[in-house]
């Protein structure tokens, strides 16, 4: 069977040829306008960024080179003694559009788990920040501070050829995700546990089995089984959202995978964007003390939804900025509690979620501002780790930041693969604006 590197050398050329026909003949065609809406709207809807890995359609969700989440569940092999999707076969499917083998999803994983452990100077800088510096920041820090060994800044340094650029992309890439759990778990024992002693990376588990193993819960199946699927659902969402964009922009400077994951994080770490989980957990938990809980009912929630809205705050983990459909990342979630009844079924927090996702559409369609009323994936992911005890809320979006780079650095890969360019997009001031207008 072939490894991952054999698989993206024969995938390369074919992509590049398509890139290049795509060049020679159509450069010049016209796919939408530009709108002055666009300009002053946050770029909505404009198509402008190449993303290979994943496409968000707006009604069906996100789709991983052409398969939706069900087919992922369906064909993307599991860890042994698991039944969800992990985070090496999302990755490989990622990179390549190919399905892996059971064969080269261990393969992968035990590379990966080979590559786990942090630089000894890396583990002590982080053990040196403050407990009090927020755990997105320590992320973001510690992953630009990983930029120390990339190879690929030392290529370039050294000099090579532009079209041997994503090989080396390639290696940090795999090696930061490697390395990401060992950060992401000393974040939390530093800030919450520092009385524990962290384990070391094994070398026979998969990524996510290692994260939940290091975070102190490794003997939790069914927690472990929910992280797989979160990590591996997290992973991409196409290139437009805050993450996704400022790694590829950032890369575009030919700043290493590091330097350009690490700008992921920092996006990432915004309330309307990765925050978001915790923000409706925050706000579930206040409905909860707020309502006595035998008056947990529909009716009492309606009223709780109005009250947020006519506050003037928006209600957490709903709207989306390009889904107009119940996001299929919060049905999988969802499903995946029905797995588990007796577990998560009798929750008192999964079930104030499912009754919110069965009032808060109604609510928001007569309120009548948002263009989607129904649940993102962060109206569930965060409570479900609450209900496991996983209960430090300003850590979640350390959790989604392990699983976007497997989306974001995949692009990285195929930015480098396919020799972008720099990105530069024209600005315009407002008097310029009026006067294109006013002609
Ligand atoms: N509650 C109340 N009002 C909402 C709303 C919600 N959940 N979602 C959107 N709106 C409002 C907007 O604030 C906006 O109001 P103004 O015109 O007064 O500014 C109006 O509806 C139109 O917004 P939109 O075009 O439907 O949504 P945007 O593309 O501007 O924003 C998003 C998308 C996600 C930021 C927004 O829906 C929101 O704030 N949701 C709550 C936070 C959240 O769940 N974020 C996570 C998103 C997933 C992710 O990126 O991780």
């Amino acid at each position: 069977t072939k490894s991952l590197r054999e698989t993206l050398k024969e995938i390369v050329p074919l992509k590049r040829h398509q890139l290049q026909a795509l060049k020679e003949e159509h450069s010049s065609k016209v796919i939408g306008d530009v709108k002055v809406e666009n300009v002053i709207g946050g770029m909505r809807g404009l198509k402008a960024m190449l993303w290979e890995a994943s496409v968000l359609d707006p009604n069906e969700g996100i789709r991983f080179h052409g398969l939706s989440i069900p087919d992922c569940q369906r064909l993307l092999p599991p860890a042994p003694g698991g039944s969800e999707i992990i985070a090496e076969s999302m990755l490989w499917l990622l990179l390549t559009g190919k399905i892996p083998t059971p064969e080269q999803t261990r393969d992968l994983s035990r590379e990966l788990a080979e590559k786990g452990a942090l630089p000894k100077e890396i583990e002590k800088l982080i053990d040196a920040f403050p407990r009090t510096l927020h755990p997105m920041t320590q992320l973001s820090m510690g992953v630009a501070a990983l930029n120390s060994t990339s190879e690929f800044a030392a290529a370039y340094e050294r000099g090579i050829k532009k079209s041997e650029y994503w090989t080396y992309a390639l290696e940090d890439s795999l090696s930061l995700i490697a390395m990401l759990p060992a950060l992401a778990a000393r974040i939390y024992r530093n800030v919450y546990h520092p009385e524990k002693k962290l384990v070391d990376v094994n070398k026979d588990l998969d990524l996510v089995g290692n994260y939940t193993n290091m975070l102190g819960f490794g003997d939790n199946h069914s927690l472990t089984e929910y992280l797989r699927l979160y990590i591996a659902l997290h992973g991409d969402h196409e290139g437009g959202n805050v993450s996704a964009h400022a790694a590829h922009l950032v890369g575009s400077a030919l700043s290493d995978p590091y330097l350009s994951y690490s700008a992921a994080l920092l996006g990432l770490a915004g309330p309307l964007h990765g925050l978001a989980n915790q923000e409706v957990l925050r706000w579930q938990l206040a409905m909860q003390s707020s309502l006595a809980s035998s008056s947990i009912t529909p009716a009492s929630i309606t009223e709780y939804l109005w009250s947020t809205l006519n506050a003037g705050q928006v209600v957490p983990g709903y709207g989306h900025g390009v889904l107009r459909s119940p996001d299929p990342r919060f049905v999988a979630l969802q499903q995946f509690c029905d797995k588990y009844p007796e577990e998560l079924g009798e929750s008192e927090i999964v079930r104030m979620v499912r009754m919110t996702a069965e009032v808060a559409p109604g609510v928001l369609r007569e309120h009548g501002k948002t263009k989607n009323p129904y649940p993102n994936v962060d109206a569930t992911s965060g409570c479900i780790l609450y209900h496991y005890g996983l209960r430090e809320f300003k850590y979640y979006t350390v959790i989604f930041g392990v699983s976007r780079a497997l989306g974001a650095l995949t692009q990285i890969v195929w930015d480098r693969a396919l020799m972008l360019p720099i990105e530069r997009p024209k600005s315009v001031s407002m008097d310029v604006l009026e006067k294109i207008v006013k002609g």
